[in-house]
């Protein structure tokens, strides 16, 4: 398919650029020029395999490990200069998601707001929970203090995209002597699933109801768990208990969007769509730390229907990023 839109794809910054690297040592001479081009190699792949667009983001974790406030705050910032610059370099190619230093709800809520209306950004990709003054004090954006943040967001009226980090190791005891189950094997999405629960059970849709929240990896493995989530032993009749006042199926299906980013499952897609409709499904690739052609082959050839290809390549991106292709 040509005119493809593809939204889970980042580029790294030299002070985030470190980050990567444990998550392709072997490959790291590969990955690491990559992740810092942005006209050469990504833009000839792109050609290659039929993507017009891509909206770039940062490398993870990044901003939310960057656990001393200011420096999380100047590093998201020159981020997104860094990004907005190439954006301007080839504005038919590239949009631009803004990476959000949330250790500070209002100086995040401020930079979204100058990333939107001063950088023309679509959007913020965030990676998952930020840590906050020391490395083991962790804040998830259910919390209250990030109730004016997301009031921010939805008066801009652009998505939120929950991206995945890993769950500290201090933490995270289930994963002890099992340190493969780390990143994209399992634990990032375990981790990014949870956070997103948490946002629908803390109520925040229904005090901000025009959020939309975008999730990679066809949905972090929450679709196939929708049915059992809200239905649990259902003949027992216990409702959740949380501040929300719906099933998290309602919520899901109204607020959250999915992409195919380094998920190039044909059954998981099916099921994707077959939960949340395709109008709520995007492609994307995960570049480049999955690779483009991969992608894209799989997503062109896949065996779904022809306008369900045409929403999920490009036109969902365009409506829900109101992109004005060239
Ligand atoms: C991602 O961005 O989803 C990602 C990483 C690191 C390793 C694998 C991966 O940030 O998919
Ligand atoms: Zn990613």
């Amino acid at each position: 398919m040509q005119g493809k839109i593809a939204l889970e794809e980042h580029f790294a910054i030299d002070a985030t650029l470190e980050d990567s690297r444990v998550f392709g040592a072997h490959v790291w001479e590969l990955l690491r020029p990559r992740l810092l081009d942005i006209h050469d190699t990504r833009l000839r792949e792109m050609d290659r395999h039929g993507i017009d667009m891509m909206i770039l983001s940062l490398n993870a974790p990044a901003v939310q490990a960057i656990h001393d406030v200011k420096r999380a705050v100047a590093v998201a910032r020159a981020a997104n200069d860094a990004l907005a610059e190439n954006i301007r370099r080839r504005p038919d190619r590239f949009a631009g998601f803004a990476a959000l230093p949330m250790q500070d709800p209002e100086a995040a809520a401020a930079e979204l707001v100058r990333c939107v209306r001063e950088l023309g950004f679509v959007g913020a990709l965030v990676n998952g929970f930020s840590q906050v003054g020391s490395p083991d004090n962790v804040v998830y954006y259910d919390l209250p203090q990030y109730r004016p943040f997301w009031r921010t967001v939805e008066a801009l009226d652009v998505p939120f995209y929950l991206h995945p980090r890993n769950p500290l190791p201090t933490w995270a005891r289930q994963y002890e002597g099992h340190d493969w189950l780390f990143g994209p094997n399992w634990a990032f999405h375990a981790e990014t699933a949870v956070h997103a629960l948490r946002l629908v059970g803390s109520g925040l849709f229904d005090e901000c109801p025009g959020l939309k929240i975008v999730l990679g990896h066809l949905g972090e493995g929450i679709p196939v768990y929708l049915w059992r989530i809200d239905g649990r032993n259902g003949w027992m009749k216990a409702p959740h208990k949380y501040a929300a006042k719906e099933g998290v199926g309602y919520y899901f299906r109204r607020h959250f969007h999915l992409t195919t980013s380094g998920n190039f499952s044909t059954p998981a897609l099916i099921n994707a769509v077959t939960e949340m409709g395709a109008d709520r499904v995007m492609f994307s690739v995960d570049w480049p730390f999955e690779a483009i052609e991969e992608g894209a082959e799989w997503f062109d050839n896949a065996a779904i229907e022809a306008s369900d290809r045409a929403k999920i390549g490009r036109v969902n991106a365009v409506n829900l990023f109101k992109l004005k292709p060239h």
